[in-house]
């Protein structure tokens, strides 16, 4: 197994949709991974270059393990980074991939101008609270894990507060988006310790990178 040193950059991604659309950039900017973790059951997966390694995660446990350190940078949706605050998280480039929109959805009927009460259902919490708590309102916050769409169906929630890209989850459910949130893309984000003790490999990096992400944008 690849043995962490003050050489190695460390490099967290999770699986598929960020994964898949951030691997162009890597090879933009010359890094191959060795296997393809859709594929191998590693967690940590090396590369052609042996001072780059990557570590294969959960997306929503991406800015936890940069925070700490333990990967030097990472790729995270601005969905995630939001609920988990930012802390200890230089957020230097959009990469404008794994679009999308955080929202307020639920059945076309739905009424949610009650000022107390009513009940959200998400694994966003944080973006949920602040969100209601703008507009005054002081809602009851569910946490929910996945299938966020259910629970309107059942009685569980009013709302829910979910990322939407084709609304077509929502639509086979019988929901409709109610309220715009934000408009998510995936950002690299940087270790700030990491920034300050690996400053010049980081900073190529990420301007490596952005030349592939305008690249990109261009085409
Ligand atoms: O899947 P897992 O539970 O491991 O974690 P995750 O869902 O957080 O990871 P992943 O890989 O699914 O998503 C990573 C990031 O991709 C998210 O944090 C978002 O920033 C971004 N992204 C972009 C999306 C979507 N588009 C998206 N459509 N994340 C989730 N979805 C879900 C959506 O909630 C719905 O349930 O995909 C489903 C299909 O969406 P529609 O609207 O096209 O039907
Ligand atoms: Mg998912």
């Amino acid at each position: 197994m690849e043995q962490a040193n003050e050489n190695m950059l460390t490099i967290a991604l999770s699986k598929g949709r960020i994964y898949n659309d951030t691997l162009p950039f890597l090879k933009a900017v010359g890094i191959q991974p060795a296997e393809d973790p859709e594929k191998s059951r590693k967690l940590i997966i090396g590369t052609n270059r042996d001072d780059i390694r990557l570590l294969i995660i959960r997306a929503t446990d991406v800015p936890t393990y940069v925070q700490y350190g333990a990967a030097d940078l990472g790729v995270a949706g601005k969905d995630v980074l939001m609920e988990h605050g930012g802390s200890g998280l230089y957020e230097p480039l959009d990469l404008n991939i794994a679009r999308c929109k955080l929202m307020v959805a639920g059945k076309p009927n739905v009424d949610l101008t009650a000022s107390r009460g009513l009940r959200v259902a998400t694994k966003f919490v944080n973006c949920a609270r602040r969100h209601f708590a703008a507009q005054g309102k002081q809602v009851e916050v569910i946490k929910l894990y996945g299938s966020m769409e259910l629970a309107p169906l059942v009685g569980l929630a009013d709302c829910i507060v979910d990322v939407v890209d084709t609304g077509g989850t929502l639509k086979a459910n019988g929901l409709v988006p109610l309220e715009h949130m934000a408009d998510i893309s995936s950002r690299l984000v940087v270790n700030k310790a990491s920034m300050k003790m690996k400053h010049a490999r980081i900073m190529r990096l990420i301007d490596e990178l952005k030349v592939a992400v305008d690249k990109a944008k261009a085409s």
